[in-house]
């Protein structure tokens, strides 16, 4: 129950008209606990039906994906593409493969989006697609042909100034090569219209890098304000080990952090000594299990099959990189005990809401995903950029540009946290400084 009745009635109606989306339903009622702290002051909120409209798409597209495998049998996956808010920008944001993937996480995904884009401060909207397709133990033909029957429905509405998508869960270069590669047969367009393209054909340094490198500048931001810290010397456990995992580990171990973590969807390895992160990448590049080969050349280390018990190994700082809901009640109250000062969200909502709670409640310092993983969106807003203008930027220019948007970021959210008189609510400063960008748009635009 929220204090103001108009938030009351959005959250009813969004229960009732989307009752089996419950990760929609979790993002969206994780925003409107910010909005109250405003909608009472400023009554244009509710008179222009902003919040009714924002929690609406403003389009999703549904298709079907025919391909062929390797034995000649056909088979159908399930696309989405949902673009759900261009009022500050092109719709834009990741595409996800996953078998797990439904129109929920993809709403929850392309909510989350906007507010995030926002932040950047970047002329980006919010947008979020994907398919159920299940990248592992496909051959790289078949990924090709999947990618490209993909693209040839989605090309139907995607473009470089309408909607640009990039990648997420088992999205990485090589699945962006293929869709580029069909859209621009399909339009013979090459002015940019995916972000994470290979450097040859208009990728950008550093967005590889991008959200691990990102989310480390945010943290280490948040570290100087709130404990007059850093990175050095902490212990750190990272779950996942994919693109925003790996970078994250790579450049929290360049700050003099220690990562004591990580995992991936089999299980967890965890070492006091500190993880050989090339190792983990090489595993990784190779599309093998974590643990498995890990072990196989580090016998000692300990682990187990069990991803939750990664929040159970000592540390300093805890940055969840694998995907949603990897954080529940009972994690939180390991971190807690075990003397963890600070979270920061590498992925998108890896922490549930009652856990986010008692954190916050236990004086753990949290950052959502939106604020702190922004890193990858906004290097690919600088893709957009140098594509747009035909040139490329070096990577030390690019790093420079991540390092400034992620310590502005981290600003305004403690700055909007600290106006609202909670300074340690970075949610809520995340959450209000993001929307009112998107607000004031939407009611500049019209009714629309
Ligand atoms: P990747 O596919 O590169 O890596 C995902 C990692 O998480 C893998 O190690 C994977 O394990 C693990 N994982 C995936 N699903 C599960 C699951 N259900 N349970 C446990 N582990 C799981 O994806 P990214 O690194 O790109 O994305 C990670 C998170 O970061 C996502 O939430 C994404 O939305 C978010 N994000 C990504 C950005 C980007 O630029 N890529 C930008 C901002 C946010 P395995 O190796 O076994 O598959
Ligand atoms: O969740 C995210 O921000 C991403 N997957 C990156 C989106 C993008 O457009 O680079």
């Amino acid at each position: 129950m929220y204090k103001n009745e108009y938030l009351n009635k959005i959250l009813v109606n969004v229960k009732e008209k989307c009752a089996e989306q419950k990760e929609f339903i979790n993002a969206v009622e994780e925003f409107l606990d910010s909005m109250d702290y405003i909608v009472g002051s400023d009554p244009d909120i509710e008179k222009y039906a902003i919040l009714e409209r924002i929690v609406v798409p403003e389009r999703v597209v549904m298709f079907r994906v025919p391909w062929v495998d390797d034995n000649g049998k056909i088979q159908v996956n399930n696309g989405y593409r949902v673009q759900f808010n261009s009022a500050i920008g092109p719709y834009k944001g990741g595409l996800r493969l996953d078998p797990s993937v439904n129109l929920s996480i993809l709403k929850f995904l392309g909510f989350e989006q906007i507010f995030k884009n926002s932040l950047t401060g970047l002329p980006m909207g919010g947008g979020k697609g994907g398919s159920d397709f299940n990248p592992k133990g496909k051959s790289d033909a078949e990924v090709m042909r999947f990618c490209q029957s993909f693209m040839q429905e989605l090309y139907q509405v995607i473009g470089p100034n309408t909607d640009v998508p990039a990648g997420d869960i088992g999205v990485g270069a090589r699945e962006i090569g293929y869709m580029y590669g069909m859209y621009k047969k399909l339009t013979k367009d090459v002015t940019g219209v995916l972000t994470g393209k290979g450097i040859s054909f208009g990728g950008s340094l550093t967005r590889t890098e991008a959200t691990g490198f990102g989310l480390c500048y945010f943290a280490e931001e948040l570290l100087k304000t709130y404990y007059n810290d850093s990175f050095n010397g902490k212990n750190v456990v990272i779950s996942g080990s994919g693109n925003v995992a790996q970078y994250a580990a790579f450049k929290a171990t360049e700050l003099g952090a220690k990562v004591v973590a990580m995992s991936d969807r089999n299980g967890y390895i965890a070492s006091e000594d500190g993880i050989d992160i090339e190792f983990v990448r090489n595993i990784k590049n190779e599309r093998k299990s974590l643990v498995d080969e890990y072990v196989k050349k580090y016998p000692n280390t300990k682990n187990g099959k069990n991803t939750h018990d990664i929040w159970k190994i000592k540390c300093d700082i805890a940055l969840p990189s694998a995907t949603q809901n990897e954080i529940n009640i009972e994690d939180a109250k390991a971190l807690v005990k075990n003397g963890c000062k600070v979270l920061c969200e590498g992925a998108n909502m890896p922490t549930e809401l009652d856990a986010v709670k008692y954190l916050y409640e236990n004086g753990v310092i949290f950052s959502p995903g939106k604020a702190s993983n922004a890193g990858g969106v906004a290097v690919s807003g600088l893709e957009m950029s140098q594509n747009a203008m035909h040139l490329s930027w070096t990577f030390e220019e690019v790093d420079q540009k991540l390092k400034e948007i992620m310590q502005n970021i981290f600003k305004a959210c403690y700055e909007t946290a600290s106006k609202y008189g909670e300074p340690k609510n970075l949610s809520l400063g995340a959450n209000i400084a993001g929307f009112l960008k998107v607000y004031n748009a939407m009611k500049a635009q019209g009714v629309i």
